[in-house]
């Protein structure tokens, strides 16, 4: 049977934080589906290029010229072709595009059609978006993932002091995703109260994800006030913490500018193992900065075996980087955004290759996000078990977790929440 794409054709639209991204609507005998794409701000050097116009519009962040590319280059190869066919049409736009890190076309450009593609060919199989990326991926169970809610905000998120970019609670010990949600959601708000008493009405602004960004300056703050509205909540055994630091950001090619001071890799790494051993820490990521890869290895050494060290700017999602964090035994577990590389095929086999060195993998937004909710299915389908998507606040935060609720619905008895960090 043919399931042939009929057209593909691409807009500029507004991501979260008011900057052009790109939408892109394709065509099929059934209907026409739709795919947008996220943009990071603290962004690794190694990831693709995100193609802008560099122009006088929008500050130079316009995207047209990445749009043109989608109209009238990518659009003209892929229509006609089967949207099954996946990996190949992933490989007909790298080939077009023909660079290492897709600055040629933009891996915006090619992204958007790319998870319109694996969107076109859920709709043609009259499938659920996640099952058809579990039959692509080769992935035989589907998981609900346990969330990672970052609930106070810091680096190039906030507008305040804090070093580390994400604090993050993880409901672990919930019975499902939904439960999981409800947590989050409770402590989100207990946080508000606690920060508004504490600090006053102005600090419970949030930042680009969701998060509160109180004026805070020392990393253990942030800790203790989650700590706290944990405890309110009633959830103290249920749920365990998650930071990342984004490193790269204080980073200066030499030493690390934290909390005012200058730190070696070494003197940072106490300053981690301090909040290991003093708080319920299961998930780190972006301790050090992306080629500090002695660092890394020391300290995934001394403290890969009891928690989650993820690998961000680190591994750009590429199997390249991959391949060597697993030689170097430079951490355990995967950040996946699909637009650090690109495509959708190039997502799902860094995943494998992750998942094949007995690493975690956490699929994860941008801080400048849209309404496309494509990573909640992508998650579910790859089986992975981890998804990071901000605050339960923001619709383009919560569009990921409300599309994971229903998804919890719809499989009801056959739904599987995760338990594997
Ligand atoms: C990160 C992300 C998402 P950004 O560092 O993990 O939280 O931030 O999209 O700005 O790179
Ligand atoms: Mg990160």
């Amino acid at each position: 049977m043919n399931m042939q794409i009929k057209g593909i054709y691409a807009r500029e639209v507004l991501d979260s934080r008011g900057n052009p991204t790109i939408e892109v609507d394709l065509r099929t005998k059934k209907g026409i589906v739709r795919a947008m794409v996220p943009s990071g701000a603290s962004t690794g050097i190694h990831e693709a290029i995100e193609l802008r116009d560099n122009d006088d519009r929008y500050l130079g962040k316009g995207v047209r010229k990445a749009v043109d590319n989608i109209n009238n280059i990518i659009s003209g190869k892929i229509t006609g072709r089967d949207c099954r066919e996946q990996r190949e049409i992933d490989s007909v736009m790298i080939e077009l595009d023909g660079t290492e890190n897709k600055s040629n076309l933009g891996a915006n450009a090619i992204l958007a059609v790319s998870m319109a593609v694996t969107r076109a060919a859920a709709l043609e199989q009259n499938m659920p978006l996640y099952s058809w990326i579990a039959e692509l991926s080769g992935n035989k169970k589907t998981i609900l993932p346990i969330p990672s809610m970052n609930v106070i905000n810091g680096g190039r998120h906030a507008g305040n002091k804090l070093d580390i970019q994400e604090y993050m609670i993880l409901p672990v010990g919930a019975q499902n995703f939904r439960e999981g949600v409800r947590m989050c959601s409770e402590i989100y708000c207990h946080l508000k109260e606690i920060i508004k008493k504490k600090y006053g009405k102005d600090a419970i602004n949030v930042g680009d994800e969701g998060g509160f960004a109180p004026p805070l300056n020392k990393a253990d703050e942030p800790m203790n006030l989650i700590l706290k509205a944990v405890n309110e909540a009633g959830y103290d055994k249920e749920i365990k913490l998650g930071i990342d630091a984004a490193a790269s950001e204080f980073y200066n090619g030499n030493e690390y500018l934290f909390e005012g001071n200058t730190f070696s890799g070494e003197e940072l790494s106490e300053v981690y193992s301090d909040l290991i051993e003093t708080y319920p820490l299961i998930s780190c990521e972006d301790l050090f900065a992306q080629d500090d890869w002695n660092c890394w290895k020391t300290f995934t050494k001394e403290k890969g075996k009891n928690i989650q060290i993820v690998g961000d700017d680190l591994l750009v999602t590429n199997v390249k980087r991959i391949s060597k964090a697993v030689e170097l035994n430079a951490c355990n577990a995967l950040l996946l955004k699909i637009n650090q590389i690109g495509s959708i095929s190039e997502s799902i086999d860094a995943a494998h290759l992750s998942t094949k060195n007995g690493w975690n993998v956490m699929v994860s937004h941008r801080s400048g996000e849209t309404e496309d909710s494509f990573i909640a299915d992508l998650v579910v389908g790859l089986g992975v078990g981890q998804i990071k998507s901000g605050a339960p606040c923001r619709s383009e935060r919560t569009a990921k977790y409300n599309q994971l609720m229903r998804i919890e619905e719809e499989l009801s008895d056959n739904a599987v929440y995760a338990t594997n960090i």
